[in-house]
């Protein structure tokens, strides 16, 4: 389709217009450094680093694979009064929650694609361990990483966070109003459909192993967004088995490490998982995945900006998903810090 034309994201109900004809080739990246290439294995002044201080004076053990502590600026507390407004116009309800910060390994320097598989694992079952911990008080477990300046991101020491709440967020509540119509339409999860019809496709496939596939999700709104999902229908990353966990650690560094090569950069981006809520519901109809949202366009230091029309109007997009597709599957998977000398 060469025409602007709007795609419908099944997962949130929302569209997204594409404008095709504004760029026509697949873009190949150009080879820019950045700026923190050589950043040290342990810095003195950082609050992540093992047996630094952190800003409220608690200092950090000398942890040597993750390590998990609260937020020392939480934007949630675990105990207050639950409290709401019945006004029809100011409207509001208090929220309970915990946010915790998880640092990825005792390295400084090491992203997650850079870091070896036995540490990606760690990292998945640390994420496992909290959606555990955190699942059995609060209905809602966001675990996340935020990476990159470019994203907010405070501090470059490879770490996520994980936040839980009492209420389904906003673009959770979506996903599970989504889901459930479809089920209640196809008798089937909206996912595993979803899934089976792009392994078919292969258009947007990324990547793919025994049990996991990476594609360009059809709607796509950021340039390089990414949809990580199970070949299972898996409703939680609890529900993995030991060998599901390291294919996962596989795919994820397989996937990060292209991320990089497309423009020679530590790729920024926001990624979270999507469990299913932690209450009694049944949630059969649906399927684990991790959203990748990297806002970079067309170089290292060139991002979308959801702006303009995207805040007043509807998110737009110029390369299509299947270019971004195209380009992410030819990058190689190898990270080029392994490759490029010096
Ligand atoms: P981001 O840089 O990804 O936003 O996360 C860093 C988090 O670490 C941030 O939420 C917390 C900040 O509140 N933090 C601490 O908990 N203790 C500190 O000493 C500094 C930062
Ligand atoms: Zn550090």
């Amino acid at each position: 389709m060469d025409y602007p034309h709007r795609r419908y994201n099944q997962l949130t109900g929302e569209w997204v217009l594409v404008s095709p004809h504004r760029t026509k080739r697949p873009w190949q990246g150009r080879e820019e450094r950045s700026r923190n290439d050589k950043i040290p294995s342990y810095d003195p002044s950082c609050y992540l680093c093992p047996g630094n201080e952190r800003a409220n004076k608690e200092r950090n053990p000398q942890y040597t694979n993750t390590y998990v502590f609260t937020n020392d600026f939480a934007a949630l507390f675990p105990d207050i009064p639950k409290e709401s407004s019945d006004d029809h116009l100011f409207t509001f309800e208090t929220v309970k929650g915990i946010c915790r910060v998880l640092c990825f390994s005792p390295r400084h320097d090491l992203t997650l694609p850079e870091m070896e598989l036995h540490g990606i694992v760690e990292v998945i079952k640390t994420w496992i361990e909290q959606y555990i911990d955190l699942g059995s008080m609060y209905r809602w477990v966001q675990i996340f990483e935020n990476k990159g300046e470019i994203m907010g991101c405070s501090n470059p020491h490879p770490h996520g966070q994980v936040w839980a709440v009492d209420e389904l967020p906003n673009e959770p509540q979506k996903e599970k109003r989504q889901q459930v119509e479809y089920y209640r339409k196809f008798k089937s999860p909206l996912l595993s459909d979803y899934r089976d019809r792009e392994l078919v496709k292969q258009e947007r496939i990324v990547l793919e192993n025994d049990h996991w596939i990476v594609m360009v999700p059809y709607w796509a709104m950021w340039p390089f967004e990414t949809l990580l999902v199970p070949r299972m229908n898996v409703q939680r990353l609890s529900d993995l088995s030991e060998g599901e966990i390291h294919s996962l650690a596989d795919i994820l560094k397989r996937h990060l490490s292209k991320y990089d090569n497309v423009f020679k950069v530590s790729f920024p981006y926001t990624m979270g998982w999507h469990n299913a809520p932690c209450d009694d519901e049944d949630y059969g109809y649906w399927i684990l995945h991790a959203h990748f949202y990297p806002p970079l366009l067309r170089s290292a230091t060139i991002k979308k900006f959801m702006v303009g029309y995207e805040m007043l109007a509807e998110s737009q997009r110029d390369i299509t998903a299947e270019q971004a597709a195209e380009t992410l599957r030819k990058v190689s998977e190898i990270h080029y810090k392994l490759t490029i000398p010096g």
